[in-house]
């Protein structure tokens, strides 16, 4: 077999680089390890830039994401018994983000997919990236108990941390750079209304916490707990209860409880792998770099490394210039270092650390209380959490 581009992974960077490249006329072959029911039950972002909301709509799947998800103009911080509101469409000159699930995305691309008939193997084993440091790449997988063979100019690694894409790498070859934090998020879904109509996120003595939604009768609440922590310990009661002492007086009230229909700990972690190409390999997303989820830009990371990698590797075919290409990982690597600052900062400001200490705690009630008096660190907060210029 063979095809121009061969992409590792169906999540969010894989199948939006292959509806682009599709459109366009550039032949791609989608591989994935789990099956499209596993790939669209997992449960994970909620929050896209205008940038995400943009390619969606240039790879043709934007429309029920206009219909159904929900443009927010800011969001809101509590602490210390008060919530302080972020207006983000003021603070960068009207720019919203946009409340829409990552399962929503992840189906929207799939569906296109499968009408234009562009080729997916889901359920394919021992996926192998070969020869990429020359000029005749080609990736190896097993079906049904027959290897494969698929030839391909390039190879886009889109297969998440876990992946196999960055593994293939030669140790000497890749610097990568980490910070693991000591707790995660236990997050729930419950078919119940939100609590308000934007976000909150909380700085509590107690830890974070975080009133997300899906729809306006489905909402996402997480609250920070240590490393280590089991999900079957936490019955939704003892969630809620703990949500609801988190959050100041007025907005606990405000949270309507229910049956959670899912619940998971997610744990935090930054992460870049430098550099992101390698010969005719490239890596794009979760493959490349990883943040806690506070800032909410995984997923949008994701994209903006596609928005690149799309633009160079159609600039190879249609201009017959590697510019694009050559300049991948510079470009990507610049804004993801600028998301990892931004979600470490997000992630310090807002959790308790175990080792914080009585000045730790002084600090961060500093940090805050300065935030809230400035229009410059408002200013900050609000440029990158609608996310920075491509
Ligand atoms: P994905 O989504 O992990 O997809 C990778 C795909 O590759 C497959 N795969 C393989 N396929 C073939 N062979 C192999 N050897 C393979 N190994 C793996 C996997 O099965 C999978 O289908 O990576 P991608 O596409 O880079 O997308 C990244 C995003 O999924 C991720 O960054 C976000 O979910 C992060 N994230 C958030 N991002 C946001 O922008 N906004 C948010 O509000 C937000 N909230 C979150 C989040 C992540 C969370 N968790 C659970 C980590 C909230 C949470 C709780
Ligand atoms: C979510 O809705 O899942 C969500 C929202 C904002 C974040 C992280 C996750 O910062």
């Amino acid at each position: 077999m063979r095809t121009q581009v061969v992409i590792i992974g169906s999540g969010p960077a894989g199948l939006l680089l292959g509806q682009l490249l599709t459109n366009c006329g550039i032949d791609n072959i989608i591989l994935e390890r789990a099956s499209r029911e596993h790939v669209l039950s997992r449960i994970r972002a909620g929050v896209l830039e205008e940038g995400t909301v943009g390619m969606l709509d240039e790879a043709g799947v934007g429309a029920r994401m206009h219909r159904e998800g929900l443009p927010h103009d800011g969001f809101d911080i509590a602490f210390d018994g008060r919530r302080h509101r972020i207006d983000l469409h003021r603070l960068t000159g009207g720019k919203r983000v946009m409340v829409y699930g990552q399962t929503e995305v992840t189906q929207d691309l799939m569906e296109k997919r499968a009408q234009t008939g562009a080729r997916s193997v889901y359920q394919a084993e021992n996926v192998k990236p070969h020869d990429f440091d020359g000029e005749s790449p080609f990736v190896t997988y097993e079906k049904d108990g027959t290897t494969h063979r698929i030839d391909c100019d390039f190879i886009a690694g889109c297969d998440g941390f876990h992946g196999v894409s960055r593994k293939s790498v030669p140790e000497s070859s890749i610097d990568l750079y980490e910070r693991i934090y000591p707790f995660g998020w236990l997050g729930i879904i419950a078919e119940v209304p939100p609590a308000g109509h934007e976000l909150i996120y909380a700085n509590h003595p107690r830890g974070f916490a975080l009133c997300s939604m899906r729809s306006t009768h489905r909402s996402r609440y997480y609250v920070q707990v240590p490393t280590g922590e089991k999900v079957d310990d936490w019955t939704d009661e003892r969630f809620w209860d703990e949500l609801r002492a988190r959050l100041p007086s007025a907005s606990a009230e405000q949270v309507t409880t229910g049956p959670s229909i899912e619940k998971s700990i997610a744990p935090l972690r930054s992460f870049v792998a430098e550099p992101m190409r390698f010969g005719r390999l490239f890596l794009a997303g979760d493959a490349a770099h990883i943040v806690p989820p506070t800032g909410a830009k995984g997923l949008n990371l994701a994209a903006s490394d596609i928005r690149y990698l799309f633009d160079g590797l159609r600039e190879y075919y249609e201009e017959k210039s590697a510019a694009g290409i050559d300049a991948y990982s510079g470009r990507a690597l610049a804004r993801v270092w600028k998301a990892e600052r931004f979600s470490w900062w997000m992630t310090n400001t807002l959790h308790k650390f175990p080792d914080q200490g009585a000045f730790g705690q002084k600090i961060q009630h500093a940090e805050l209380d300065y935030l809230f008096q400035s229009e410059a660190a408002l200013t900050m907060l609000a440029e990158n959490y609608v996310g920075l210029p491509y």
